[in-house]
């Protein structure tokens, strides 16, 4: 995003956040389930301004902290005496007539640990960059912005329009947050480089932040292992898997950094598969920014931004996950067309062309 859009669209932001704010005497903010940096980052930045503002805030989390992302859990548990981490549970006893939830990082009603609760509060603001959907939280008071490279950079902005003071710690999570759902900011946005900047004249530090992203070296021989075992398609597509124990039970964000580590193929995008428990299968899906993999991730039931996505398969191997991703990828491949009607068909698009020449020289 451009940074003179961005800013006017956060000012937008400030004044409704400001009115919701005196309307309500608590505020619930909640991020998606299995928080991850971005989404705890952004409860933190969001706590701060609701301190600033005087307004007694909780934060909704019904994750064990054991089974959180390594960053977001290090967050959590160095803020645990500084912020009201609370459980869904604890809401019935809370909860007031006047109560405002803000949802960040999620606008899924199936994701936020409220979802049996959405009908107590008496407004709902949402702040996100993922794609809506069927089950999009209903409520005149959102901002879902596909084009914001993260929520961190949305927090950072109101952070800074609010007048919050930011100490080095907090300004290295909002860095973080960015840093997670930016490649570590390899992305095209002035907009999250400007609040990048901000962060840094704040306090944050890139190493420091860098430093966070830090595995162990066996992890990382597992991650570039199976990353470098891809699978090639159409030129286009390199998919990954476990090869030697493919009944390997992965956390999800290791999945995501295989992912990502994937990214340093000349292919358009990539996608990591693996189960993430005994009966669940993942994908996660990463675009270069010339294929949206959340509109891939959404034929398989999943959903994201147009270059992170990702989806859970129930009760399937494998081998038949790979398939259905391959069907979905090309969709000629069970098919027995004529190749000259088929090429004409996708003049226009020239990757199907180049996928279907891939399948038909098979
Ligand atoms: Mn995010």
């Amino acid at each position: 995003m451009l940074e003179k859009d961005a800013v006017r669209e956060s000012k937008k932001n400030k004044e409704v956040l400001d009115r919701l704010l005196k309307e309500s005497d608590r505020v619930f903010i909640v991020a998606h389930d299995r928080p991850d940096m971005d989404a705890i980052g952004s409860a933190i930045g969001m706590s701060l301004i609701c301190k600033k503002k005087g307004k007694k805030s909780y934060i909704v989390v019904d994750d064990e902290v054991e089974d959180m992302e390594k960053i977001a859990k290090g967050a959590v548990i160095d803020t645990k005496n500084e912020f009201n981490y609370i459980k869904s549970s604890e809401l019935d006893s809370l909860l007031t007539n006047n109560s405002l939830m803000i949802a960040l990082d999620v606008n899924q009603n199936n994701r936020v640990a409220t979802k049996n609760h959405l009908k107590k509060f008496k407004k709902i603001f949402i702040i996100d960059h993922h794609k809506t959907s069927d089950k999009t939280i209903e409520t005149p008071y959102s901002y879902i912005r596909e084009e914001l490279s993260s929520t961190c950079e949305e927090i950072s902005r109101l952070v800074t329009l609010n007048g919050v003071k930011l100490n080095r710690k907090y300004a290295n999570f909002l860095l973080a947050g960015i840093m997670l759902d930016t490649y570590k900011l390899n992305v095209d946005s002035e907009s999250m480089l400007m609040a990048v900047a901000k962060l840094l004249n704040k306090g944050a530090k890139l190493d420091d932040v860098k430093s966070m992203f830090l595995i162990s070296p066996e992890h990382f021989g597992l991650i570039r292992q199976i990353s470098g075992n891809a699978e090639v398609v159409t030129c286009q597509y390199a998919i990954t898997f476990d090869r030697n124990n493919p009944n390997r039970i992965f956390k999800p964000e290791d999945l995501a950094q295989i992912a990502d580590d994937m990214l340093n193929i000349d292919v358009s995008a990539v996608f990591a598969i693996g189960y993430t428990n005994p009966d669940t299968i993942s994908i996660s899906a990463r675009s270069n920014g010339m294929v949206d993999v959340a509109s891939i991730m959404k034929m398989l039931n999943g959903g994201g931004d147009k270059n992170r996505a990702a989806t859970q398969i129930k009760e399937s191997t494998i081998e038949e996950v790979y398939n259905k991703l391959i069907r979905v990828l090309m969709p000629y491949k069970n098919l027995e067309p004529e190749p000259q009607k088929q090429l004409l068909l996708n003049k226009k698009n020239n990757w199907l062309i180049s996928c279907f020449i891939l399948v038909i020289n098979n």
